[in-house]
C-alpha cells in the first residue's frame, strides 16, 4: 500500500470547497431516472447523458471526484476523447462504483446485503489501470419495526471493510457508503440511534480490517426524520444532529466526510449541508461535503429529457446545482443564490 499515494488523492478528491459527483447510476437505476422524464432506456441515450455531465464547463470548479458506473467507465465523448481522459484533463479525480448490488440478507425480511468481493482484487486491478484513482461501495440499512437487525449492520459493514482494504491494497481510495434509507415514520432521533450503531460497526470493522483512514473517504447519508414522520425538523436541528452524531463516531483522521442526497430535494440537501459547515466551521476534524447523485443532476435531467437542443440549458442548471453545493461545502450558502443566473463561458 502506498500511504502517500492515498492520502494525496483523498486530499485530491475534496480540495479547494468542492465535493463529488455521484454518477454512477447502475443501468436499472439511470433507466428508471429516463424512465420517469420519457427518455429511451439505451446505451446511447445513457452515454450521452453522461457527456452533458462531464463535460459542462466550469464543472471541476466544484467538482473535485466523479463517480463512474462500468459502463459509463469504457464510454467515450461524440469526438472520441475517453471520458477518463475528459474528466482527468480538467483535474477532476476519476472513481468508479464497485459494488455488484444490494441483495436480500437471507434470513432477515426486508434487510438487504452488498455483494461484490468475488473477484474484487482484479476488477480493481483493471479498473485502476483504467485511470481509476477511487471506488465506491453502497451499503444499505432499512429502518422499520426491528430494523435493522444487528446482523444486518455487521454483515454490511465487514463487507465494507473488506472492500476498502482491498481497495487501498490496490491503490485506490476507497469511499465507504453506510446509508441509513429516509423510507419510514421513524424520528430524527431514532435515526440519530440507528445511525450511531452502523457508524460505530463500520469503524470498528474498518480498525479491524487494518485500513488507513486517512487514505478513505465516508460517504454517509445525513440524519433526517423518516419521510413519513409526522415532524419534519427544521434545517439547524438536523445539521446539529447530523453532526454531533459525525462528531462522537468518526475519527479525526478520515479524510473526509462527503454525504450523499437520499431523495432529499436539491435546495433543500444543499441547505443542510450549508448549516452544518456553517455552525460547526472551527470544530470540524474533517472535510465535510457532498457527494450527490440527484440532488446535482435532477434539475438538469429535467430539461434535458434527450433533446439534443437543450443540452447547454441543463449543463448550465448541473454548474449552479454544483456551485451551491460548493458554496454550501464553504458555509457560504444562502437561498439568494437560486435566483442567480448563472453564466456559462461559451453558452
Ligand atoms: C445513495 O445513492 C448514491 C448517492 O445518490 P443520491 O445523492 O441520489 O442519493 C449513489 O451514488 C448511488 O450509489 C448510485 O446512484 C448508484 O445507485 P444504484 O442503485 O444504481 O446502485
Amino acid at each position: 500500500m502506498n500511504t502517500h499515494e492515498l492520502v494525496d488523492t483523498a486530499r485530491q478528491m475534496l480540495a479547494n470547497g468542492k465535493g463529488l459527483l455521484a454518477m454512477d447510476e447502475s443501468t436499472p437505476t439511470c433507466n428508471e431516472r429516463f424512465a420517469a422524464v420519457g427518455i429511451e432506456p439505451t446505451e446511447a441515450a445513457r452515454r450521452g447523458w453522461r457527456e452533458l455531465i462531464i463535460t459542462t464547463p466550469g464543472l471541476a470548479e466544484s467538482i473535485g471526484g466523479v463517480i463512474l458506473y462500468d459502463e459509463t467507465i469504457y464510454q467515450r465523448c461524440t469526438d472520441g476523447r475517453p471520458f477518463v481522459q475528459v474528466l482527468t484533463d480538467a483535474g477532476i479525480v476519476v472513481g468508479i462504483k464497485v459494488d455488484t448490488g444490494a441483495k436480500a440478507l437471507a434470513g432477515h425480511n426486508g434487510e438487504k446485503i452488498t455483494e461484490g468481493l468475488d473477484g474484487l482484487r482484479e476488477r480493481l486491478q483493471g479498473y485502476a489501470a483504467l485511470g481509476a484513482r477511487f471506488a465506491k461501495w453502497r451499503a444499505v440499512i432499512s429502518m422499520g419495526a426491528g430494523l435493522p437487525s444487528p446482523a444486518c449492520i455487521t454483515a454490511n459493514a465487514h463487507a465494507l471493510a473488506r472492500y476498502a482494504a482491498l481497495c487501498q491494497e490496490v491503490g485506490l481510495v476507497p469511499v465507504v457508503e453506510p446509508e441509513v434509507l429516509m423510507s419510514g415514520d421513524h424520528s430524527l432521533q431514532r435515526c440519530a440511534e440507528v445511525s450511531a450503531l452502523v457508524l460505530h460497526e463500520v469503524f470498528e470493522q474498518l480498525h479491524v480490517q487494518d485500513v488507513l483512514l486517512e487514505g478513505m473517504v465516508l460517504k454517509p447519508s445525513m440524519l433526517l426524520p423518516g419521510l413519513n414522520c409526522s415532524h419534519q425538523d427544521n434545517i439547524d436541528e438536523v445539521a446539529d444532529t447530523t453532526v454531533t452524531a459525525l462528531l462522537r463516531a468518526v475519527p479525526a483522521a478520515v479524510a473526509g466526510i462527503a454525504f450523499l442526497s437520499g431523495g432529499q430535494s436539491a435546495e433543500l440537501a444543499t441547505a443542510r449541508l450549508n448549516a452544518m459547515n456553517r455552525r460547526f466551521k472551527s470544530r470540524l476534524p474533517w472535510a465535510l461535503t457532498f457527494s450527490f447523485a440527484r440532488a446535482i443532476q435532477q434539475a438538469a435531467l429535467d430539461i434535458w429529457r434527450g433533446e439534443p437542443g437543450k443540452v447547454k440549458q441543463a449543463q448550465r442548471a448541473l454548474q449552479h446545482r454544483a456551485t451551491c453545493n460548493r458554496a454550501a461545502r464553504l458555509g457560504d450558502y444562502s437561498a439568494a443564490m437560486e435566483n442567480l443566473a448563472i453564466p456559462i463561458s461559451g453558452v
